[in-house]
């Protein structure tokens, strides 16, 4: 494609309930979306991005000022670029990798588009929907978890995971598992333990878990290796696999039995197709993580996690999980606890410009 600008627009979207995991709570979605201006028409990204640095170093105004200062101009100084150069063109930049991958994703949106061809396609997708799971923020009391819970399952979702946070861990596992019987169930720590808390977390060994994501620090690759030692459940990694080379190292060091992909948390969908790669060769189930994605980053997730070695169901919940008003005019929807992949040009969506501008809280057109 030939690049000509890039936009840049921080979105504001409300929740339709808080969330709330053990680095803390969310009422609103802050993201950025990121639009490629090319000669053969417009392409889209999201970068995945909180307001706060918590789940990981990268944050809002972080990834706006790296992708106006270097990332856009970076792309923008080629003349052409094909979507599979990107990677390579901001590789000078260290890290920011949420940022890279919202801006790789506008463009191979914008270059699939004038080609005619779906994104699932591109990746290799071999279904046409995906098993739907649900993420659940730690609630007020056990009590009011199961309450949550029911309802979920209830509208169809077919695998749950609750957060979890010391404190809040064997007892309200052991409240979902008592009141909903032999369901998929996996849990979430979002880093909030340490080797010193394994006693408590192999007491989570008796609820016969999918996996538990991310008990210990991001950097925590050894120490999760001997952790996931000490348990029968096991031990799948987000936070840590930030790369292609970090899942290699994590898979050489036994810290994973399982990986979370976030296309985001790696730099982008082509890095996270590699690790896909990566795994399924090695016998390594993956599964596709969320981040609260808008309509753009929700469909292309659901063509990533399309591929044959996605083979536990994803954070791909339906956009009414989270939003009462999406950005895209089919947002997804559950189908018998099932997203569809979409089939139209580039990530198959098409965005609905009155709640784009209704959301829209910063902007900035960076042209070449
Ligand atoms: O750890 O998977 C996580 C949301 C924000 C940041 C980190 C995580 C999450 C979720 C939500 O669990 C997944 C979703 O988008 O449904
Ligand atoms: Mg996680």
């Amino acid at each position: 494609v030939t690049l000509d600008a890039v936009e840049l627009r921080v979105l504001h979207l409300p929740l339709v309930s808080p969330f709330t995991t053990s680095f803390g709570t969310e009422t609103v979605r802050e993201v950025i979306v990121v639009t490629a201006e090319t000669s053969d028409g417009r392409g889209w990204g999201e970068v995945v991005t909180s307001a706060e640095p918590y789940y990981s170093s990268e944050y809002t105004q972080g990834a706006w000022d790296v992708l106006s200062r270097f990332l856009a101009p970076a792309l923008l100084e080629r003349r052409s670029l094909a979507p599979e150069e990107v990677a390579c063109i901001l590789d000078r930049v260290v890290g920011h990798r949420m940022a890279k991958a919202g801006l790789e994703l506008a463009v191979i949106d914008a270059a699939l588009r004038a080609e005619g061809r779906s994104f699932g396609q591109y990746l290799g997708a071999e279904k046409t929907r995906v098993p739907s799971g649900v993420s659940v923020g730690i609630q007020s009391d056990p009590a009011a978890l199961v309450d949550t819970v029911g309802g979920y399952l209830d509208d169809g979702y077919v695998r749950i995971k609750i957060k979890i946070k010391p404190g809040r861990d064997v007892a309200d596992t052991a409240a979902v598992r008592e009141a909903f019987g032999s369901i998929p169930l996996q849990v979430d720590a979002n880093s909030a333990y340490t080797l010193q808390d394994a006693g408590t977390l192999a007491e989570l060994d008796r609820f016969d878990l999918l996996l538990i994501e991310q008990p210990l620090q991001e950097d925590d690759l050894v120490d999760h290796a001997t952790l996931a030692k000490r348990l029968h459940t096991p031990v799948c990694l987000d936070e840590s696999i930030v790369s292609d080379k970090a899942a290699a190292d994590a898979l050489a060091l036994g810290s994973a039995a399982i990986l979370n992909i976030k296309a985001g948390r790696v730099g982008g969908y082509l890095e996270a197709l590699a690790i896909h790669d990566r795994a399924l060769a090695a016998g390594i189930p993956v599964w596709c993580g969320g981040m609260l994605e808008t309509g753009i980053g929700r469909a292309a997730n659901a063509a990533l996690a399309a591929l044959p070695g996605f083979t536990l169901p994803g954070d791909i919940s339906a956009s009414a999980r989270f939003y009462e008003r999406d950005i895209v005019t089919e947002p997804a929807v559950l189908e018998d606890g099932h997203v569809r992949v979409p089939t139209g040009d580039g990530i198959g969506v098409e965005i609905d410009q009155a709640a784009l501008e209704a959301f829209t809280v910063q902007r900035e057109r960076i042209a070449r």
